[in-house]
């Protein structure tokens, strides 16, 4: 079967000209420039949507991540750093660290929308069109989901509203269920672009 007809959509919306939509899916499938890795500082690969990106693309990933580290270090949460996709579908992915969830009180939603903004300030640098995001933060990391729905739709909203950039499309994908009706709500209410469907 088809990955494309696996996944749910929800809405689809248009900010600034740029298509913001919601699918339920595996993000290791989607054929967009990029995807977006929600890793962890060392960027040595993990369980989760980290595991399975770097088991769906391969050994190119890990290699890349491990000379970005021996230059630059370890990378904090709410910074962003690209690497090739291996064998994925996408050509690139970015990896992200988002914040874990301490409570509420520890600059955590001013991270979470840091990690959004940084992988969309290094998918347009590196002049992509499209990118998938997962829910990051919301799994092992233990951010409530439905006020990381709302962080990561308005980091994006507002990203997209600043500036035209290479980025023409932004895709969430969320792979249970109840993650996916967050990111729907979320996406219905904050964003007062055009409905497309
Ligand atoms: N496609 C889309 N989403 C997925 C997939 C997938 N294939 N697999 C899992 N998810 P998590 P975090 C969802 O724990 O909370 C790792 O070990 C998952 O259901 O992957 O940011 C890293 O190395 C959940 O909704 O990321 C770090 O140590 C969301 O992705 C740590 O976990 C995020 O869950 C990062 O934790």
């Amino acid at each position: 079967m088809d990955s494309g007809a696996m996944e749910k959509q929800a809405i689809a919306v248009s900010v600034n000209g740029v298509r913001v939509s919601v699918v339920q899916g595996d993000i290791t499938r989607q054929a967009t420039d990029a995807i977006v890795n929600a890793a962890n500082s060392s960027l040595m690969g993990g369980g989760g949507v980290d595991g399975a990106i770097h088991r769906a693309g391969g050994p190119v990933i890990l290699e890349e991540c491990r000379q970005i580290v021996s230059r630059q270090g370890r990378l904090p949460a709410g910074k962003a750093v690209i690497t090739r996709g291996g064998n994925l579908k996408a050509g690139f992915v970015i990896h992200t660290v988002g914040p874990v969830w301490r409570g509420g009180n520890r600059e955590e939603q001013k991270l979470l929308a840091s990690a959004y903004r940084e992988s969309l300030k290094v998918a347009a640098e590196n002049g992509l069109e499209s990118i998938s995001f997962p829910s990051i933060s919301t799994g092992a990391y233990g951010y409530p989901v439905t006020e990381a729905a709302k962080v990561a739709i308005n980091a994006v909203v507002s990203f997209l509203r600043e500036g035209v950039t290479s980025i023409k499309e932004v895709v969430f994908v969320l792979f249970d269920a109840a993650t996916f009706q967050s990111y729907a709500s979320g996406l219905g209410e904050a964003a007062g672009g055009s409905k497309e469907s």
